[in-house]
């Protein structure tokens, strides 16, 4: 077999991902919101969780930040608090969606003092990044109609140009924005970025450090996301992911969970395309609210499918896969790839954390650790933080 094991393994051991503060918090969907016990009462208790998460994963060095939910007065001292922690400040991600002015849309509101207003917050979020060290500035905007007619289709397109333009000229010379793209909701007719091609279009506008964010959540049913993923690259144009999964819309519920087999799809076209090394410049995000089950260990079992799923991917070999591809020989060639598939690889990945000095079964680690028995017992009264607060 021409797959190099020991590649494999340190493709593996550098592998990073990061998860996001508010999938920590409670949430839940608009019909109810269950509380947890030992839910973070802050920016900084967030921020203790996904530093523990990395501790029993050891791939998870960054914690993204949703603002104003993890607003705070000092952030530079956040940072200083994360990296006391072991980790960093990941991709600042904008709210320009929960505010009454918002309700006809943020950067395209046909109300300049709206929109004024809403990027004003996305540059006050580069001065965040400034703060704190962080290279991403994640944009998605709810922004979108409900009826045909309700406004005018191609100045709400303008009016996003513009807000865009000037959050890009607002950049540092190492920062860069992440353009998230949804197909729908909470617009119902028209949304002003509902898929990769518009988000795109934005970024080529925009210029080299603009590229797309791909919520594997953001899609009609069926949509071939591997594609998109494949193309993107192919144009350089791909720069962060959101990872959930779903079964019907906008789910968010464990990366993997739903269709593991779209996820190995999906890491086979990164592997195939060399961008699993952090240094090519990718931000493999988590997007997730765990609304019923216990939010840590949902978290790092996000963090061991994506994984999974990688280690399947790089296990694919592809000589053999090019071999078939270039000889027309269809059942070969997707045999190559159901073999990889097929593997069972959690006793490589298990043997690859033993390396690393960490627990081989992150899980059970953390839930043996008494982290949570800890923060149920210490987090108690407070304002609870995230979506639903
Ligand atoms: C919108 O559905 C979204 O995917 C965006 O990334 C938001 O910032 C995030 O969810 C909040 O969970
Ligand atoms: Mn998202
Ligand atoms: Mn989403």
């Amino acid at each position: 077999m021409a797959v190099d094991l020991a590649a494999v393994r340190q493709a593996l051991a550098a592998q990073r991902i990061e998860t996001p503060s508010w999938a920590f918090g409670n949430s839940g969907t608009r019909f109810k919101v269950f509380a947890q016990p030992g839910v973070p009462r802050s920016p900084e208790e967030k921020i203790a969780d996904a530093a523990t998460v990395h501790r029993f994963t050891g791939v998870t060095p960054t914690v993204a930040l949703h603002i104003p939910w993890d607003e705070v007065d000092d952030y530079r001292a956040l940072a200083d608090h994360a990296a006391s922690l072991g980790v960093g400040i990941g991709a600042i991600n904008t709210n320009v969606f929960q505010d009454d002015d918002y309700k006809l849309g943020s950067v395209t509101n046909p109300d300049p003092g709206i929109r004024r207003k809403a990027t004003d917050h996305l540059l006050q979020a580069v001065g965040i990044m400034d703060a704190t060290g962080s290279r991403d500035l994640k944009l998605w905007f709810a922004d979108g109609i409900n009826y045909p007619g309700q406004d005018d289709l191609r100045s709400r397109q303008d009016r996003l140009a513009s807000a865009l333009r000037e959050a890009y000229g607002r950049l540092g010379e190492h920062q860069r924005i992440l353009l998230e793209y949804k197909l729908f909701e909470p617009a119902f007719y028209a949304t002003d970025i509902p898929d990769w091609g518009t988000s795109y279009a934005h970024c080529i506008e925009l210029g080299e450090r603009a590229t797309v964010c791909i919520d594997t959540g953001h899609h009609a049913p069926g949509t071939n996301i591997e594609f998109i993923v494949a193309f993107l690259l192919r144009q350089k144009k791909l720069g962060a992911f959101d990872f959930n999964s779903r079964f019907y819309a906008d789910d968010d519920l464990m990366a993997g969970a739903a269709d593991p087999f779209q996820l190995f799809r999906i890491m086979n076209e990164i592997v195939r395309g060399g961008a699993l090394d952090p240094a090519y410049g990718i931000n493999f995000m988590l997007d997730q609210c765990h609304n019923i089950e216990m939010r840590i260990p949902a978290i790092i079992r996000s963090v061991l499918n994506i994984q999974e799923a990688t280690a399947k991917a790089l296990l694919v070999d592809r000589d053999a896969l090019a071999r078939a591809q270039a000889e027309g020989d269809v059942l070969e060639a997707n045999a190559v790839l159901m073999d990889a598939y097929d593997t069972d690889v959690r006793p490589l990945l298990a043997e690859v954390r033993s390396d690393l000095g960490l627990d081989p079964d992150p899980v059970r680690a953390y839930l043996r650790s008494g982290y949570q028995e800890k923060i149920v017992a210490d987090r108690v009264g407070g304002r609870q933080a995230g979506w639903g607060a």
